[in-house]
């Protein structure tokens, strides 16, 4: 173990002795909203690509949005805001940070907990064991820096559970501003070990924990909180909240102008766009063509009247409006009979060639068969009444 996870650990371990009795309970559960396009990692949180609704940690918020406060402050100010969101390619975590008093690096030897900064706590795999040390457990520790001091410019420092380190694309940046500080991170999914079996995908749930700490000048810390319920978690990934990946169906994350539900609804992948060149309709047809025809491109019969935009377009005259017609195959071709243009369809015969068309008001084949067939049973039965008859008569 490095210095800094046992000077962690240790911390942790007194914190439950002393104020916080071991409760077996899990924390909260963190939705983690799907992004169109991938912050960019400059320390700048001004992007709209993070979800419009951050978590937010204050000293009177618990719950969800709120936190553990694991020591007590004289530094009433201090605020975090946590953005997290994701995408094929990555995790991504930003936290903006109210702190009037802002200080770095006090212990050059252990960063993980001798500075002001935000870390993330990450079970990708969901595996919740009790020991922090397990293979798949990774702390990710996230410091601003000191825009005018290139020595200390932000930094990002990651602990896992089982050596060789890992995440060599990472990504972060950090600034401080008027208020505090912010930071953004980039965590590529395939950086992540051991390795996700498959790719996350939207619903996957993974074990996580924000963590905020707080220091002066005097180099004590003065406070450590953490998104769980009430104790210092750090230690026991077991009792962190639940992380889960999710999408707001209402958006179009592959910019072609469909959102995820409509995408799904239509059995298509949400994040793949529109190929303007292939067929969707099973007719024939691209999307382009259909859609240039103001047809629907995702069915073979726009109105839904059961007579396909094909059939319609090769055998009729201004097609297009017939075939957005919801009524047009209940038109009526032929009065006397009822004939319609469904009927037509139905039976493979031209529309405009009447001499095709079946007669309706003859007995239909079927019936014909079931009455020559209950004449047969009839004849039979009156052939075994007279063997009955003669028989007894000769007796
Ligand atoms: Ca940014
Ligand atoms: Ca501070
Ligand atoms: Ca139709």
């Amino acid at each position: 173990m490095t210095k800094h996870v046992q000077m962690s650990v240790a911390i942790t371990v007194v914190i439950l002795l002393v104020a916080w009795p071991a409760v077996a309970q899990r924390g909260f559960l963190y939705e983690i909203e799907r992004t169109v396009s991938p912050p960019v990692i400059d320390g700048v949180i001004d992007e709209a690509s993070y979800p419009s609704a951050p978590y937010l940690m204050t000293a009177d918020t618990l719950g969800p949005d709120g936190g553990s406060q694991l020591n007590d402050t004289n530094n009433p100010d201090l605020t975090a805001t946590y953005w997290l969101t994701w995408d094929d390619e990555a995790l991504y975590f930003a936290a903006r940070v109210t702190d009037p008093d802002v200080v770095y690096r006090l212990n050059q030897g252990s960063p993980l907990n001798g500075t002001d900064g935000v870390q993330l706590c990450t079970d990708h795999l969901n595996q919740r064991p009790a020991n922090v040390e397990t293979p798949g457990i990774h702390i990710h520790d996230v410091v601003p820096g000191q825009a005018d001091d290139p020595d200390t410019a932000a930094y990002w420092q990651h602990w896992n559970g089982n050596p060789p380190d890992t995440f060599p694309n990472a990504q972060w940046a950090g600034r401080t501003t008027a208020e505090g500080y912010e930071v953004e991170l980039r965590l590529p999914w395939g950086d992540f070990q051991p390795a996700f079996p498959q790719a996350p995908t939207v619903g996957t749930q993974m074990g996580g924990m924000f963590l905020l700490m707080d220091f002066d000048a005097d180099g004590l810390i003065d406070l450590w909180w953490s998104s769980g319920n009430g104790e210092n978690i750090i230690g026991t990934p077991s009792r962190w909240n639940d992380f889960v990946l999710t999408v707001d169906p209402d958006v179009d994350y592959s910019g072609d102008g469909y959102t995820y539900q409509q995408k799904v609804n239509l059995g298509l992948d949400p994040f793949t766009p529109i190929d303007p060149d292939a067929s969707y309709s099973g007719d024939g047809w691209t999307y382009q063509q259909k859609k240039d025809l103001g047809l629907n491109p995702f069915s073979a019969d726009s109105s839904g009247d059961g007579v396909p935009d094909l059939w319609i377009s090769q055998h009729f005259d201004d097609w297009v409006d017939k075939a957005l017609d919801p009524t047009f195959g209940s038109t009526v071709l032929d009065p006397d009979t009822g004939f319609t243009v469904r009927n037509a369809y139905q039976r493979r015969v031209d529309p405009n060639d009447p001499s095709t068309w079946p007669d309706l008001t003859a007995v239909p084949v079927s019936n014909a068969a079931t009455l020559a067939l209950l004449v047969m049973v009839m004849l039979g039965l009156s052939a075994l009444s007279i063997m009955i008859m003669l028989k007894r008569r000769t007796q």
